[in-house]
This record gives structure tokens, sequence and C-alpha cells, in this order.
């Protein structure tokens, strides 16, 4: 299988876990991008009744499209389930997020969610997280003091660029800069680094943050918990 359809085994194995009534967190990335076709097809085949609520105004024109319901995240109390990708998945399920630039709101998404779960082909899996990067959301006033602080502490960052080659910005409008910084020995201490870092809204490091891992296989979807 190319890894487009181990993306769309995992979306379409992910879905069964929805259930009627249920409130859904709905990711962002090109895996979720299958699991939100899947589930719309529910949602026009079987009269599925959900909420979704999105980490992107990307997956909310998406979902909308196809017939789901969305809620805005303050407009519910709590979310059932959350279904979204990831970069990279350890053994010890940390993982890293944001490498479509919607890690802020996927983690606030996240933490009020019940239930995780992570859609991943193989390839995200890795023994020790940190090859991707890790993005990091700031706020643009003093970012390039930011930028600079991580030179010094050498993270090794880079700004998140557009194709045309301007300075990404996220969903609230902010930058993201993706520190170059190799696999991560104690991705703990280097979360509590960045997110006392003044000016850092939020890091891409997803620690204990997820319930079940779907993974796209060959031989079919393995289920990690
Ligand atoms: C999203 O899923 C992002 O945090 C992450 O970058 C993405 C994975 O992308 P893809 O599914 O396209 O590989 O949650």
């Amino acid at each position: 299988m190319d890894q487009n359809e181990l993306k769309a085994q995992v979306g379409a194995e992910a879905v069964k876990y929805v259930k009627d009534g249920m409130i859904v967190g709905l990711g962002t990335g090109s895996t979720v991008r299958y699991m939100v076709d899947a589930l719309g097809k529910r949602v026009q085949e079987e009269g599925l009744h959900i909420v979704g609520v999105t980490t992107s105004t990307r997956t909310t024109k998406q979902a909308e499209s196809l017939g789901i319901t969305i809620k805005d995240i303050d407009d519910v109390d709590h979310i059932d389930l959350c279904i979204d990708g990831a970069d990279q998945v350890d053994d010890d399920f940390n993982g890293i997020k944001g490498g479509g630039g919607a890690l802020l709101w996927e983690k606030i998404v996240n933490n009020a969610s019940v239930k995780k779960i992570w859609i991943v082909d193989q390839s995200k899996l890795c023994h020790r997280i940190g090859a991707f990067g890790v993005p990091v959301e700031v706020i643009p006033f003093g970012a390039q003091h930011v930028f600079n602080r991580f030179v010094k502490k050498g993270y090794k960052p880079q700004w998140r660029m557009t194709d045309d080659n301007k300075k990404y910005r996220t969903d609230e409008n902010n930058y993201i800069i993706d520190l170059k910084v190799g696999e991560i020995a104690d991705p703990h201490a280097l979360a509590e680094d960045l997110i006392h870092t003044v000016g850092v809204v939020e890091h891409g490091l997803f620690l204990n943050r997820v319930d079940m891992v779907i993974v796209g296989r060959d031989n079919g979807p393995e289920v990690l918990q």
C-alpha cells in the first residue's frame, strides 16, 4: 500500500469509534482529511448525528461541505472523542504535532477531549521523537527576540514560511518557529522550557495526550493503546 492508501485505511478505521450523539474533535492534516471524508459518508448514508469541533479553518470547511454540523469549542462543555493526526509518535505515546500549522487549536481541542485517538501511517512511528523538529507557536510581537533566544539555546530555529516566502500565519495569526533539535532525550524538560519562554503561545510536544494510536499497515490497521 502507498502512503495515501494507509492514511485512508486509518481514517476509515477511526470513524468506527464514533457513536451517534457524540461531540467529535476533528483534527487537521492529510490523514485526518481521509477520516473526515469517511465520517461525512456515515453522516450522509447512515444519518449519523454528531457535532464536530474542529482544529483548523480548513477542517471546518471540509466538514461543513460534507454536511457535518460544526460548533465552536466554547459552545460545547466537553468533547467525547478527538481524532487527530501526528507527525511523530514514539514508543511511550509521546507525539510531535504541528506540521500542519494547527498545533494550538489541536492542543486546546485535545485538552477538552475525554478520549483521544491519533491516526498515522507507519512512517510516523519512532523510538524517540525529535527528528521531525518541534513546531512552536509564537505571537508576532517580539517574535524575533524569541527566535534569537532559541538560537542562543542551540535549538536551531527556522521560521515556518509560506510557498510565496512569507512567514506562515496560523489561524490565530501567530507565527510558527520550527526547532531542529534532533532526537529529544527529555521531551518533558524541553516542553517545560518552551512553555515558559515569554512570547511562546504553545508547542508541538504532545506528551501523555493520547489514548489510542491507529497505525496504517499493509495487512490492515494496527490499534495501539
Ligand atoms: C495534524 O496532523 C498535525 O499536527 C500534524 O502535522 C498532522 C500530520 O499530518 P499528516 O496527517 O498530513 O501527515 O494533527
